[in-house]
């Protein structure tokens, strides 16, 4: 019997088809895209030893190029950082592994490359260890400063609306890259027998309506009443088909909420007022993606895509997901301001989130 066989495109077709999109583009930001795609292959391989690096690295140690055993987050950032940063798109790096801005180049200042990279090498820290999905996030701005001059701090600074593109890299189950630059989500899973990212889900979007609510349970209880009033609303809702589902790993959150409908919630604490998640290269990224796949992503009043950052690891409340649920919060919100204030509900919205 002949096999029947059709090829998808790869990421890296994928993108080169994409960048007669944007007229007078000059391909380093296909450049910076297909390097990134490297990267996480990489950091794949890594993730997927994660159980044997540390029998094999048990004796004194050290690897086979007698190079330091690392711990993976670490290890991550520094591929994204080396890869990164040895191609010629990107001026400039900030890490959540690193305190401050990295600025590429030979002098150190960022002087060459238009791209400017925000990232979470490896998020989820806490499930590194126990087998369980973890993620990469990424955010791509242009750079503000012109080309030659050494890269100022507002160069990276920017808003989520300056991103060019973003996207996250899921290693789950199966290993999968998903990104926009504007014109929609598309998402690749990487075959490991070829070693590479084909296309298998083009044009994400979240399904019209979401049942799942992704919080942790004991930050539930220090956060705020709407959030609260929320979470209660959506545990009422429990025979018309609402559920909790909590990774604690962001990417793997967001991820099978944007496949199967939910919201994700990081609310402010009454110990952690910005929260947790971070704006630069947690928040912003998703919340573009969230907004070309048709969902929504706040803080506590403002869209996350119109926040400008002060510094690189500065927090936010994040909550996101399909539009209709991040809207019902918003009205527990605007009810417990006694219906004063910014946010009105869409008109027939009730803070109740039954779909
Ligand atoms: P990290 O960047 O240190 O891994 O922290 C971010 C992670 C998210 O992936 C996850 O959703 C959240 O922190 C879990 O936090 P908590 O353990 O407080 O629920
Ligand atoms: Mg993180």
């Amino acid at each position: 019997m002949a096999l029947e066989m059709t090829k998808a495109p790869t990421f890296g077709e994928f993108i080169m088809d994409r960048q007669a999109d944007f007229p007078f583009v000059s391909g380093q930001l296909t450049r910076l895209l297909t390097d990134l795609g490297v990267a996480a292959k990489i950091v794949n391989q890594q993730v997927n030893r994660a159980g044997l690096t540390s029998i094999l690295g048990a004796s004194g140690a050290t690897n086979i190029q007698d190079e330091r055993q690392q711990k993976l987050d670490v290890f991550a950032d520094e591929a994204f950082m080396r890869i990164l940063s040895s191609g010629k798109s990107v001026c400039g790096i900030g890490s959540e592994e690193q305190e401050h801005f990295v600025r590429c180049g030979e002098d150190g200042e960022g002087r060459q490359g238009k791209y400017i990279v925000l990232i979470d090498p490896l998020d989820g820290s806490s499930n590194i260890d126990v087998n369980v999905s973890i993620g990469t996030i990424f955010s791509i701005v242009r750079r503000l400063t012109p080309m030659g001059e050494p890269l100022k701090e507002k160069d990276f600074l920017q808003p989520g609306t300056s991103q060019v593109a973003a996207g996250y890299v899921l290693y789950g189950s199966s290993t999968m890259l998903v990104y926009t630059t504007g014109t929609g989500v598309n998402g690749f899973t990487l075959d490991p027998a070829v070693g590479e990212f084909f296309l298998s889900h083009p044009t994400m979007t979240f399904p019209s309506k979401g049942s799942t609510y992704s919080i942790n349970d004991a930050v539930k209880a220090r956060s705020d009443r709407p959030t609260q009033d929320f979470i209660d609303g959506c545990r009422d809702a429990a025979d018309a088909g609402f559920r909790g589902r909590y990774i604690g790993s962001l990417v793997a959150d967001f991820h099978r909420n944007l496949l199967h409908g939910g919201i994700y919630l990081y609310p402010s604490t009454i110990d952690q007022p910005q929260g947790k998640l971070r704006l630069l290269y947690e928040c912003a990224p998703l919340a573009w993606i969230a907004e070309e796949a048709g969902g929504k992503a706040v803080d506590d009043g403002v869209r996350i895509m119109d926040k400008r950052p002060q510094s690189l690891h500065e927090r936010s409340p994040f909550y996101i997901g399909n539009r209709h649920l991040v809207e019902a919060l918003e009205a527990c919100r605007w009810a417990r301001r006694g219906g004063q204030g910014r946010n009105a509900p869409s008109k027939g919205l009730t803070p109740a989130p039954i779909p």
